[in-house]
């Protein structure tokens, strides 16, 4: 079986060799994937795995802009259409100066499984640039978008493509996407989800991801009859997701120590509680300024400079911030502090040696695939109610969103029980291949 996944892994390699974060969710997944494909023969000689990792299309342009000071500026921008299989594409977009191909594959690769899993009509893609919205004014941003969806819209819409938000890219961004899109094809339409509550937004969908991780943990440890209840809570970031576990967190009565952004964290011993949280909301959100500045607001805190949380001691840790953001290290230290699960709100925040050490210890461990894709969903009842003209009350959406994450959860138990322990990992690649391939295989070879 190792033979057949090597073999696997070294002919994509030879395809993506430059593309190491692509290379690793490909392999993440092909590991646990393959050794079902091989025990189910109606997949044996179709390929199916190695169709999956090609995207169906992947779309790169040139962004022109001009910045406050009236120069010409220049950035790329992507979309990587992954799969179809089961509804249209659909993922976020992110804004970051890391942005680069491979880790839009690895995105959109990843995409693919998580809209499966919600159980909604949903393929994957994702897209995004490397343009770095820190420091640029409202009228930047705005201009950099403008330009942005003015060649992005020739390959969207509410039944094609539909983008959403992800790093960089919040309520502020949509808006003016998606008010482009409609002056370019004369069409309101629900092209876009994360959009505003009063021209077509879903209520509950900035919330979705990060109250969606918090469910899952509690989902992981009501199954092994625990609760999140009275834990202490490490959670790195400080952007949509972070603040949103956060809530969920401070509303089931846990206590919240940490955030960070990518210049470091802050550790609070007494807990980010509601008012706390609701200043780092506006300092992120409105203000746009950096976690450290919750030190000079609250100064029994204390703010570590281009450090991580995870040497924190902690009950249960959420990963919120970015990919490989958490290592075998980073892992061990939690372990040894007493932590008992992880909930990844990010995606691919823990590296594989990471996930690794949680397995061998038997922690509860939930991939971000399952664990985040809370936000996902919602954009998918988004679109639901955008079809329907209508919209949910916040206790309808929460509801659907607790049902979705519980039925994740059961669907991992499903596929992922080995002798009493359930691998979540293995869980979520399986349940969610199992959609998408048997949907390949009935629209054949296109
Ligand atoms: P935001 O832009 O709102 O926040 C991102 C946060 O992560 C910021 O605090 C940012 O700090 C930090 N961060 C970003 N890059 C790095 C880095 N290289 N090193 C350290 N910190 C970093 O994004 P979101 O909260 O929306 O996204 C966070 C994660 O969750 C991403 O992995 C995203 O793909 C995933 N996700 C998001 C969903 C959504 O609905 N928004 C849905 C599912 C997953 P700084 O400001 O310093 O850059
Ligand atoms: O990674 C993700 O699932 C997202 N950024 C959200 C995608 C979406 O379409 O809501």
């Amino acid at each position: 079986m190792k033979k057949d996944v090597e073999n696997f892994i070294s002919e994509i390699e030879q395809r993506n060799s430059h593309e190491p974060e692509f290379m690793q969710a490909v392999r993440e997944v092909s590991e646990t994937v393959i050794p079902y494909i091989v025990s189910q023969k109606i997949y044996h000689g179709k390929n199916i795995l190695m169709r999956m990792v090609e995207p169906e299309r992947v779309l790169m342009f040139r962004v022109n802009w001009v910045d406050d000071k009236g120069e010409i500026r220049v950035n790329r921008g992507y979309r990587v259409q992954m799969n179809s299989a089961i509804g249209p594409y659909k993922g976020g977009l992110r804004f970051h100066p890391s942005v680069n191909l491979s880790i839009l594959k690895f995105l959109a690769f990843e995409q693919v499984f998580k809209n499966s899993l919600t159980t909604l009509p949903m393929g994957g893609g994702k897209g995004g640039s490397d343009f770095d919205p820190k420091g640029k004014s409202d009228g930047e941003i705005m201009r950099f978008c403008q330009s942005f969806m003015t060649e992005l819209f020739r390959y969207i819409g509410p039944n094609t493509d539909i983008p959403a938000g992800d790093i960089g890219v919040g309520g502020r961004e949509i808006g003016y996407m998606f008010g482009q899109y409609k002056k370019l094809k004369k069409e309101f339409t629900g092209v876009l989800t994360g959009k505003g509550l009063s021209w077509g937004g879903s209520l509950i969908r900035p919330e979705a991801t990060g109250y969606g991780t918090v469910y899952f943990a509690e989902n992981m440890l009501n199954h092994v009859k625990n609760s999140v209840k009275g834990k202490t809570v490490v959670i790195s970031g400080s952007g949509n997701v972070a603040q949103f576990a956060a809530e969920k967190c401070n509303q089931l009565s846990a206590k919240v120590i940490t955030l960070s952004d990518s210049s470091g964290f802050i550790h609070d011993v007494d807990g980010i509680n509601t008012e706390k949280l609701s200043y780092v909301m506006d300092l992120k959100n409105n203000k746009r300024g950096r976690i450290s500045e919750y030190v000079k607001k609250f100064p029994k805190a204390k703010f570590y400079k281009n450090k991580t949380p995870w040497q924190v001691p902690c009950d249960i840790a959420l990963p919120c911030a970015t990919q490989n953001e958490l290592n075998a290290n980073d892992a061990e230290i939690l372990i040894n502090n007493g932590c008992i699960c992880i909930s990844e709100g990010a995606n691919m925040p823990c590296s594989p040696e990471a996930i690794f050490v949680f397995r061998k210890n038997k922690i509860l461990f939930a991939p971000g695939k399952a664990s985040n894709a809370g936000g996902v969903a919602v954009s998918g009842l988004e679109m639901a109610q955008n079809s329907l003209r209508y919209s949910w009350t916040r206790e309808e959406v929460d509801n659907k969103l607790k049902d979705i994450m519980l039925d994740i959860h059961n669907s991992c138990i499903t596929h992922g029980l080995e002798k009493g322990h359930v691998n979540y990992e293995k869980g979520a690649n399986i349940a969610g291949f199992i959609k998408v391939a048997d949907a390949m295989l009935a629209q054949g070879v296109v």
